[in-house]
């Protein structure tokens, strides 16, 4: 049967056909008499009947990839931080206004249900949401692509702030099931851990075949979710998988009269696809995380190379129809086990397994940071992993004998290009797996792609120059304006037509609107209306209530030293004391009103992120109980900074925050997100925000502190923070205060060690090193603002900057670039 003769009813799109629909998903697949449905029922519903407009979409798509053969594009990801799906998916569909008069038909607000949608919580944050970006450009682009991850059944946790101070919670999102899912049990692979290695007879090892045997093993079990591309009827699928036991009880424990032992084990190899680790940049090192790399490699190789023995019958075209990128390193696993499948289970040579996947691979970087970057011991991946690791060692082997064949025996070069940290503990470099398995290493943003070869790689960059790139970040203008941004969105559709959403470059047409007045002032009514949206919802939850009229400056992301929020604390108080004295003086004062709006969270076990949260909670509660104060000065910390948070917080920004230590910072999308909804930066000469600075004119963005090659500088001749201290009274009076216990009356010495690390110790990331560039540039944003005109003529330069920051862009540049893979045709 060809589905042309297949007879099934297609959703139709009129309200009437929509209403009926979600009247059918309530009855038949939700169960639900109308009378008794909840809110939840009714979104229940509706989502579904909303996901039927996407099926056909999709498996067009997918017979059409299948027809022209096309290559694919295997986006491996520990993380993908899709947020929630319901508006999205109404956006693409475009039946936004259909559905909405079809529930208010019923009496149902569907802003209210949109509200009720669980956030996927399923990542970290920048690097998790990037994946979620480029899986919608990918699909908008028509390329034909597929999301590989991990199904949590616990996403990020919840932060709820109590005494100031955050407490984690289990953020369990499936409670009231995902209707944008579909389980596949048929789809499943067996991932194997443990046991040992035995040379088969007949191969001549060390690099021929092995079995790898007694293992313990746990199924992946598929379910998949829809990625619709925008404009286009073409989709992507993100598949993710979940861990079940290999056999519903150990029967052998079962037998022996051991029902609870039978039932444990169970337990354990479901708790591999558990819960996300929540460490946004140090790698946990636990054995539950490297189970957890490998369950989700494994089981993503050996789908998509079933896939493509399905059309081929050798391995001859696997690079022609075969792309696997690697989210960092965290996917890493997939390198040596792609070796091993090609070795042992398929019989290729190693020279032929290799040369594969070295065609395959490519891998991207997201951080510098030495204590960011991936090792695992020698002797725990041995132990759960052995087949791999002795693939690894060969690996390892045959390219050190190659560089010795060329340079002659450098004992000290070997040491530092192998595999292996020798080092104490011996660790494999999971980073350096990656640079010799791919055939493209990029970075995030030019400034950091540079840095890139200049230190983690300098060795690799000499050897393989032609490897090297960079693919400046994006992020999505559906999500992070057409949805977030409904004022926005509608004022540039009036003025400069639709077409933004796909070709993000139009914004360019708004530069020369930035002098008509009549635009500027619907530019700075749509603002307007974002802020009041977010003073509700400060209202609402915090029971604070801030001005409209005053600045609203923003730093939101998650809560790092190198992030600098400390930086950011020192100057509100700063402004707090000014305030104060002006009080005290009886001057008239000239300051610009401000509410300073953080939200973040901080990795459970990071003791300094988890005081910064304290501090800044303690100096709000201070500051916003003194009369004194008054509309000048509030601060907000937003408990449990989400996406569906930051769709409320990005349009509403004044000021965006962007002030981390020159060189930390990889790339940032945050600050495009800000930039993109009219929100001035303030920022370092750090990430993207360079690139930001040459698109928006540097004119148009407010670049403080310290250059990359100065803060080297400064590091190299010996950081003095203590005379920075007490060469600046007014810097001076503020670390004292937060010393003293200003702001934590009940136990003064509560802050003394974020006074020592920045004054006596002299931190890392060398905040007093800013802070007086940091302050003075904070007096032009003041000033700025009050010529309200000025303000809001910039902030529309900014917009109009930023069409080269839509992740469209960037996965252009990955399509043609590193992946070679052609869009899919539709007829
Ligand atoms: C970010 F704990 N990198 S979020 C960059 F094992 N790495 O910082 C940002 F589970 N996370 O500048 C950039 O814009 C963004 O990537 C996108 O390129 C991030 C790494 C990580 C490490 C360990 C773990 C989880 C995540 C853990």
């Amino acid at each position: 049967m060809t589905i042309k003769d297949f007879a099934y009813d297609h959703p139709d799109r009129d309200v009437a056909a929509f209403k009926r629909a979600v009247a059918n998903k309530l009855i038949y697949a939700v169960g639900k008499d109308p009378v008794a449905a909840s809110q939840d029922d009714w979104l229940n519903a509706t989502s579904q009947a909303v996901r039927d407009q996407l099926v056909e979409r999709w498996m067009m798509t997918t017979r059409a990839n299948y027809a022209q053969d096309l290559k694919r594009v295997y986006y491996l990801s520990m993380e993908f931080l899709i947020g929630r799906t319901f508006t999205n998916a109404l956006l693409a569909v475009d039946l936004y206004d259909t559905v909405r008069e079809a529930l208010a038909d019923f009496g149902v607000d569907m802003d209210a249900l949109a509200e009720r949608e669980p956030d996927a919580a399923l990542g970290n944050g920048g690097l998790g949401r990037l994946a979620a970006c480029f899986l919608d450009s990918m699909a908008t682009l028509g390329v034909p692509g597929m999301g590989y991850g991990i199904r949590y059944e616990y996403g990020m946790f919840r932060q709820r702030i109590v005494d100031g101070q955050q407490v984690e919670t289990p953020d369990y999102w499936l409670t009231r099931g995902n209707p944008w899912e579909f389980q596949r049990p048929e789809v499943n692979y067996r991932v194997r851990f443990g046991g040992h290695v035995q040379k088969r007879e007949g191969t001549n090892a060390p690099y021929g075949a092995a079995d790898w045997v007694d293992t313990h093993d746990v199924l992946a079990v598929a379910y998949d979710t829809i990625i619709p591309g925008y404009g286009t009827q073409a989709t992507n699928t993100l598949r993710l998988w979940s861990a079940r036991a290999t056999e519903e009880i150990d029967l052998s424990a079962f037998n022996r009269g051991n029902y609870m032992q039978a039932v444990e084990s169970k337990n354990h190899s479901e708790n591999v696809s558990r819960v996300l680790y929540p460490d946004d940049s140090t790698p946990s090192g636990r054995e539950l995380r490297l189970h957890q790399e490998y369950f989700f490699c494994s089981a993503s190789v050996q789908d998509l190379l079933r896939r493509y023995l399905r059309n081929h019958k050798t391995f001859d075209q696997l690079s022609e129809k075969v792309s696997i990128h690697l989210n960092d390193t965290h996917p890493v696993l997939a390198v040596p086990e792609l070796m091993r499948l090609l070795l042992d289970e398929y019989g290729l040579t190693w020279d032929m397994a290799w040369a594969h996947t070295q065609k395959v691979f490519s891998y991207t970087n997201h951080t510098l940071m030495h204590e960011a970057l991936e090792t695992w011991p020698v002797e725990m991946l041995g132990r759960i992993l052995p087949r791999h690791l002795q693939i690894i060692y060969d690996i390892n082997a045959k390219f050190l004998a190659a560089v010795t064949q060329k340079v002659g025996n450098d004992v000290e070069l070997m040491r530092r290009l192998s595999l292996v940290d020798e080092a104490g503990e011996r660790r494999v470099r999971m980073a350096y797996v990656a640079v010799l398995a791919s055939h493209s290493i990029n970075g995030v943003s030019g400034l950091h792609s540079e840095l890139m070869k200049q230190s983690i790689f300098s060795d690799f960059a000499k050897i393989f120059p032609e490897r090297f790139n960079n693919k400046t970040n994006g992020v999505t203008p559906r999500r992070w304006l057409a949805q977030a941004n409904p004022p926005l969105a509608a004022l540039l559709d009036q003025r400069i037509g639709k077409g933004w959403r796909r070709d993000l470059s139009q914004l360019e047409a708004l530069r020369p609107m930035a002098e008509q007045a009549a635009f500027v002032r619907a530019f700075r009514h749509a603002k307007r209306e974002n802020k009041l949206r977010l003073a509700n919802w400060v209202e609402q939850h915090l029971k604070i209530d801030i001005d409209t009229d005053a600045m609203f400056d923003v730093q939101v992301k998650r809560i790092h030293e190198y992030k600098r929020q400390l930086l950011n604390v020192l100057h509100v108080v700063a402004r707090y004391h000014r305030i104060l004295d002006a009080q005290a003086a009886g001057t008239p004062l000239d300051i610009v009103p401000r509410v300073v709006v953080f939200a973040g969270k901080a990795a459970s076990a990071y003791a300094m992120a988890k005081l910064v949260i304290r501090l800044i909670n303690d100096v709000a509660s201070t500051i916003n109980a003194d009369a004194r104060v008054g509309k000048l000065l509030k601060v907000v910390f937003l408990p449990n900074y989400s996406v569906s948070l930051a769709e409320t917080i990005m349009p509403a920004a004044d000021l965006s925050e962007q002030i981390s230590t020159a060189g930390t910072e990889a790339s940032g999308t945050g600050n495009m997100k800000f930039a993109l909804n009219g929100a001035l930066t303030i920022g370092t000469l750090d990430g993207a925000n360079v690139e930001m600075r040459e698109n928006v004119g540097p004119e148009n963005i407010f670049i403080f502190g310290n250059t990359t090659p100065e803060v080297a500088d400064i590091r190299a001749r010996g950081y003095q923070p203590r005379e920075i201290y007490e060469g600046n009274a007014e810097l001076k009076r503020v670390l004292d205060a937060i010393r003293d216990g200003a702001f934590s009356a009940g136990e003064p010495a509560r802050y003394q060690g974020i006074y020592d690390a920045l004054v006596n110790w002299g931190d890392h990331y060398l905040l007093l090193a800013d802070y007086a560039s940091y302050v003075a540039k904070q007096a032009e944003v003041d000033a700025l603002y009050r010529d309200s005109d000025a303000w809001t003529r910039m902030a529309i330069l900014n917009v109009a900057g930023m069409g080269a920051f839509s992740s469209d862009r960037t996965i252009a540049q990955y399509a043609h670039e590193i992946w070679h893979t052609k869009p899919v045709v539709l007829s």
